[in-house]
């Protein structure tokens, strides 16, 4: 064994990781040579032949051989790794000039959305908007609205009680309260939310939602209120609809009505919605009754007013001819997509 051989194997194995063209075929090169089993370790199996003079030296040429190879070998990995990083860039990066993928938006519930239309028909005749809180004191829930205990008016609204002062607001009459106590006259104020009342059918939900009226100035009438309410209809529901009012009780209005407009889906020829009555009951109304004002220590008769109050699903209801209350709180997509515009 010469040390010429080493110097072969050495350039046979510079070769190979030379035209190695990626990664692993040059792996595959360096075990071949540099690897335990490899034929430089085969090489160092002949030192056992050579004489004592002679193994040092053949022992040193094949360690600086070894180094070499190491050396060059590192050099040629990191460029194959730096291109085939690269050339794995180039496939794996994203193109932004492709189409997106699309992603589906929410959108307003049909309750919201509707509330919003009503929120905004009324902002043009100078209404503006009041929440008031779920739990409510039985003063502004009843009293103040003229409603006292044992009063048989109670019954007209099944009642959730939180405690024996406490209830879960049965209407959204009692934001007509805290407005009244809070805020100083004229006033046209809305207020808007959730009510619930123990009340479950196809026409009726426990946790339902309402929008109240209510306008205070002088010299209001039963003119101003049926007038408020002509204009809504017909920007709500459609021009031409009418409305009429038949007579009614609330404890907080007086003189009462309930309101009905002519049927939006057969425009009051008679259909299943309306059942071919041509009218279509949508809230209650009336002029605000003087011992509401006395409650909340308004100035009655120099101030005056009237209130009204629709329940929104049944606005929704007759405006898209929904066959059944219950769909509101489902959330069932194939339904609340309907609603999408
Ligand atoms: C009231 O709640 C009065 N506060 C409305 C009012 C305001 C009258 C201001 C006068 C002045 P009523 O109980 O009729 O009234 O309810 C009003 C509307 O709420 C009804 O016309 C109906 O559309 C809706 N409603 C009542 N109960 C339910 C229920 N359980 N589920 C769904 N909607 C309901």
């Amino acid at each position: 064994m010469s040390f010429t051989k080493i110097s072969e194997i050495q350039v046979e194995a510079e070769k190979s990781f030379r035209a190695a063209q990626n990664s692993q075929e040059l792996y595959d090169q360096k075990v071949k040579f540099l690897g335990k089993n490899g034929i430089f370790t085969e090489l160092m199996k002949h030192m056992a032949t050579l004489s004592k003079e002679e193994k040092p030296q053949f022992g040193q040429a094949v360690n600086i051989a070894k180094k070499i190879l190491e050396t060059l070998y590192e050099d040629i990995e990191s460029q194959i790794k730096n291109k085939e990083i690269q050339e794995r860039m180039l496939i794996e990066s994203v193109d932004f000039t492709l189409p997106s993928t699309s992603i589906e938006m929410g959108h307003p519930h049909p309750v919201q959305k509707v509330t919003e239309e009503i929120v905004q028909i009324l902002a043009r005749l100078g209404y503006s908007l009041r929440l008031g809180p779920l739990i409510e004191k039985d003063r502004y829930n009843f009293e103040a609205l003229n409603i006292p205990k044992d009063h048989p008016a109670r019954d007209m609204q099944d009642t959730f009680f939180v405690d024996k002062e406490h209830v879960l607001r049965t209407h959204t009459s009692p934001i007509q309260i805290h407005s009244l106590e809070g805020e100083t006259p004229p006033l046209r104020i809305l207020g808007t939310g959730s009510v619930f009342r123990c009340d479950s059918d196809i026409s009726h939900l426990p946790h339902f939602h309402q929008i109240e009226g209510m306008c205070v100035d002088r010299n209001v009438s039963m003119a101003d209120l049926k007038g408020t309410i002509s204009f809504f209809v017909q920007e709500f529901f459609g021009s031409g609809l009418k409305t009429r009012f038949r007579p009614s009780f609330f404890p907080f209005t007086e003189p009462s009505a309930e309101v009905d407009c002519s049927c939006p889906i057969c425009k009051g020829k008679g259909c299943s919605l309306c059942k071919n009555s041509g009218w279509i009951e949508i809230g209650g109304a009336g002029l605000i009754n003087p011992h509401v004002f006395k409650f909340s220590g308004v100035n009655y008769p120099h101030w005056q007013g009237f209130a009204f109050g629709f329940g929104i699903e049944r606005m929704a209801i007759i405006k898209y001819g929904i066959p059944d209350i219950r769909l509101f709180p489902e959330n069932d997509l194939r339904f609340l997509r309907q609603f999408v515009k």
